[in-house]
């Protein structure tokens, strides 16, 4: 199923006076506090965020998995489905295979497919944390941290066959989710696991082409819930400075201990030009891949505004990539997305919207006060038309969410894949 842009103006129609009303309100009041609107919205609409292939179909916990019909059943219908995202909302430009489960027969003809519905392929994701049938030696006990070197080089062969794969794609990026670790004290000796992981990185860094980049996470608890050999940023950052200056830091949203800073992480890594990548989700308790912004969504626009200074300020630092890192258990996967894509630019353009020239100078004078107004005046404003007219400009829906229904879009991938079919992942 392929949306066009003639459909999508057509259901414009009837939101385009609300649109424009709304528009010119937010715009003229923001041109009269000296904001230059037109940059915000064409950063907005640069900012395009890749989408996981593993995240098209229904998520799972550990007590189950309960599906939702239409599910994407090949590669290529999670790409049509990601093609859908895009073409509604301007800002999901890429997608993100994860390996095993999305191994491409035909990487030529996939990679046509992608770049027709204007997609790129954005870093490949290796699998290391779950045992595939005929592979012959377990990651029960660690992968790239084995004391079993042919468990060991087996899991480094394995990332090195995925930089490989995402060559014929195009990608060019490798990220390492490192799952790990031990659940009893005394399981593991820590220096051993750290030391192995710290060699099997460099192997998978050997490997790695001229213009590519090694993503490494972090993660403090779960799978195993005692220890993970990369627990936290620290220990991610010194593995990248270990491997080279092709390797970086990518943050997981979801992957710290509750009430973590995350946005001075993000300060930290950027002043030392090591923040690779993002994985955006939201949490209440630890990893829950909740839909972003739907729980802390301040704290999204804290982060955000420590991206957007890095980005101003850090030129040693890469441009970051982006992508959502979250499941859906409840809701229909494309409109969780659609919701998460919506709260990710909206705490961006809130972000562009700080003064950061009255900021600095109130942080200058250590008026504490107007430090925390000038966060709140660009928090507090709805920006909400800011990201229609983005979207707009390029073809995209002024309301996305309520054009996906209105197209009926699932039902019509009901009738087209049928009820049970599944997604490939956990
Ligand atoms: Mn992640």
């Amino acid at each position: 199923m392929i949306i066009d842009k003639e459909n999508i103006a057509s259901h414009n129609q009837n939101n385009l006076d609300q649109h424009n009303l709304r528009f010119d309100f937010t715009a003229n009041s923001l041109i009269q506090k000296g904001v230059d609107v037109d940059t915000i919205i064409k950063k907005v609409s640069d900012f395009q965020v890749a989408i996981p292939s593993w995240a098209l179909g229904a998520g799972g916990t550990r007590f189950g998995r309960f599906s939702y019909y239409g599910e994407p059943g090949t590669l290529e219908q999670k790409i049509e489905d990601v093609g859908l995202i895009h073409a509604l909302t301007q800002s999901a430009g890429a997608i993100s295979l994860h390996i095993p489960w999305d191994v491409p027969e035909d990487a030529e003809k996939i990679k046509s497919l992608t770049k027709s519905l204007g997609l790129q392929f954005d870093a490949m994701n290796s699998n290391t944390f779950q045992d595939q049938p005929n592979q012959e030696h377990s990651y029960k006990y660690g992968s790239l941290c084995s004391t079993d070197d042919n468990a060991r080089q087996q899991a480094i062969q394995h990332n090195i066959d995925v930089i490989k794969l995402g060559e014929q794609l195009g990608s060019k990026s490798l990220t390492v989710w490192l799952a790990d670790g031990s659940s009893f004290p005394g399981q593991n000796n820590f220096q051993t696991v750290l030391k192995n992981t710290q060699d099997s990185l460099k192997q998978i860094y050997a490997e790695l082409p001229e213009d590519w980049k090694l993503f490494i996470e972090y993660k403090p608890y779960e799978p195993y819930f005692y220890s993970t050999v990369i627990q936290d940023w620290g220990t991610s950052f010194m593995l990248a400075n270990e491997c080279g200056p092709k390797a970086y830091t990518l943050v997981d949203l979801g992957h710290h201990l509750p009430n973590t800073n995350i946005e001075q992480i993000v300060a930290t890594l950027m002043l030392k030009g090591k923040l690779g990548g993002f994985h955006f989700n939201d949490s209440k308790y630890g990893d829950d891949d909740l839909t972003v912004g739907s729980i802390k969504p301040y704290s999204l626009f804290l982060i955000f505004n420590e991206l957007v200074y890095g980005m101003e300020n850090n030129p040693q630092n890469p441009y970051p990539a982006w992508m959502i890192d979250a499941s859906h258990n409840l809701k229909d996967p494309m409109e969780d997305l659609m919701q998460s894509l919506e709260a990710i630019n909206s705490a961006y353009a809130k972000a562009l919207l700080v003064d950061q020239k009255a900021l600095r100078e109130a942080q200058r004078n250590h008026d504490v006060t107007l430090c925390q107004e000038i966060l709140q005046e660009a928090y507090l404003t709805d920006v909400r038309p800011l990201l229609e007219k983005a979207r707009v400009l390029n073809g995209g829906a002024i309301n996305p969410l309520q054009t996906y229904r209105q197209m009926d879009v699932r039902n019509k991938l009901v009738d087209e894949r049928g009820k049970h079919s599944m997604a490939t992942g956990l």
